[in-house]
C-alpha cells in the first residue's frame, strides 16, 4: 500500500491524492492494490468523523475526492469484456445511499467478466425480487455501509426466501461495518470484504 496515498485520502489533499493516483499508475501499480490504498484512507476519515473531528462536509468531500481518482484509475481491473460467468445483480440496501464500494465491485465484476446488473442506491425489497425473476441471477450483492439498515437487508432476504427465490441463488452481502455477525444476523451466505474477493467466490460459485 503506499502511505502517501493513505494519507492525503485521509487529510483530504485532493490534489496529492491524484498526482499520487497518476504516479502509481505510471509504476504500472495494479488497480486494485491503488483502490485499497484509497479504502485505507476513507476508513480513517470515517475514524475522524467518529472521533468528531471531521463532520458531514469533509464525508462529502472524502467521497468526491474518492470519485475524482476512480476515474483516474478508469477501468479498474482491466480484464476481458463481457459476460462470460452469468449475471450479478447488485444494489445498496434501502436507507442507504452509500455507493463508492458498491460501484468499485461492479466495476470490478463487470470487468472480470459476469454481466452486473446495477440496481443503484436505496433499494427497496421489490427491485430485488423483479430483478431476481427478471434476470435469474446465481449471485447477487446487497451493498450496506449503516448498522442501521442491518434490519432491512433480513427484511430482504427474508422476502427473498418467501418468494421461493432463494434456491439456487447465493446472497453476498459487504459493505465497511458488514462482517460474519452480520452476515449470520440478516441470513446472507457469505460476506465479502473487497471486490476481487467477490469475484473469487462468485467465480466458485458458479463452478468457473
Ligand atoms: C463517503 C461516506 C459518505 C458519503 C457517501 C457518498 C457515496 N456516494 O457513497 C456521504 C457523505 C453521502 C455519507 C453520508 C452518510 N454517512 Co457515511 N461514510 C462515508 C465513509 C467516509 C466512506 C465510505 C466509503 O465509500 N468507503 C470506501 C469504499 C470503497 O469502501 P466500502 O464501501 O467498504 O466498499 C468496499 C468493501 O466493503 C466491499 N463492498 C462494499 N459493498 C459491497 C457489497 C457486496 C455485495 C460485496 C460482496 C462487497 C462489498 O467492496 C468495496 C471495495 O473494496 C464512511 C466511513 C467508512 N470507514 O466506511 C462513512 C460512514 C459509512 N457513514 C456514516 C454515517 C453515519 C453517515 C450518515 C448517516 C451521516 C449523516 N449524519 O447524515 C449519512 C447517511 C446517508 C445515507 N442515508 O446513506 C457512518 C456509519 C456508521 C454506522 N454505524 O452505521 C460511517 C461508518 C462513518 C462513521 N465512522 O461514523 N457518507
Amino acid at each position: 500500500m503506499s502511505k502517501n496515498l493513505i494519507n492525503a485520502m485521509a487529510d483530504l489533499n485532493e490534489d496529492v491524492v491524484l498526482e499520487e493516483v497518476k504516479a502509481l499508475k505510471a509504476q504500472n501499480v495494479p488497480a486494485l492494490d491503488i483502490i485499497a490504498s484509497l479504502q485505507e484512507g476513507m476508513s480513517i476519515v470515517g475514524k475522524r468523523f467518529e472521533e468528531k473531528e471531521y463532520f458531514l462536509s469533509e464525508l462529502i468531500m472524502s467521497a468526491e475526492i474518492f470519485n475524482e481518482a476512480s476515474k483516474l484509475i478508469g477501468g479498474a481491473a482491466d480484464g476481458e469484456a463481457a459476460s462470460r460467468y452469468g449475471t450479478f445483480v447488485m444494489g445498496t440496501i434501502y436507507d442507504d445511499i452509500h455507493d463508492i464500494g458498491k460501484n468499485i465491485v461492479t466495476t470490478v465484476m463487470g470487468s472480470n467478466g459476469f454481466n452486473v446488473i446495477d440496481l443503484g442506491v436505496d433499494v427497496p425489497t421489490e427491485k430485488y425480487i423483479d430483478a431476481i425473476k427478471e434476470y435469474k441471477p446465481k449471485v447477487i450483492g446487497i451493498s450496506c455501509l449503516l448498522t442501521t439498515a442491518f434490519d432491512n437487508i433480513k427484511e430482504c432476504i427474508q422476502t427473498i426466501e418467501k418468494e421461493g427465490l432463494r434456491k439456487d441463488l447465493k446472497i453476498l452481502i459487504g459493505g465497511g461495518p458488514v462482517d460474519e455477525a452480520t452476515c449470520r444476523y440478516v441470513g446472507a451466505d457469505h460476506v465479502c470484504k473487497n471486490a476481487q474477493e467477490t469475484v473469487e467466490y462468485s467465480k466458485k460459485y458458479m463452478g468457473v
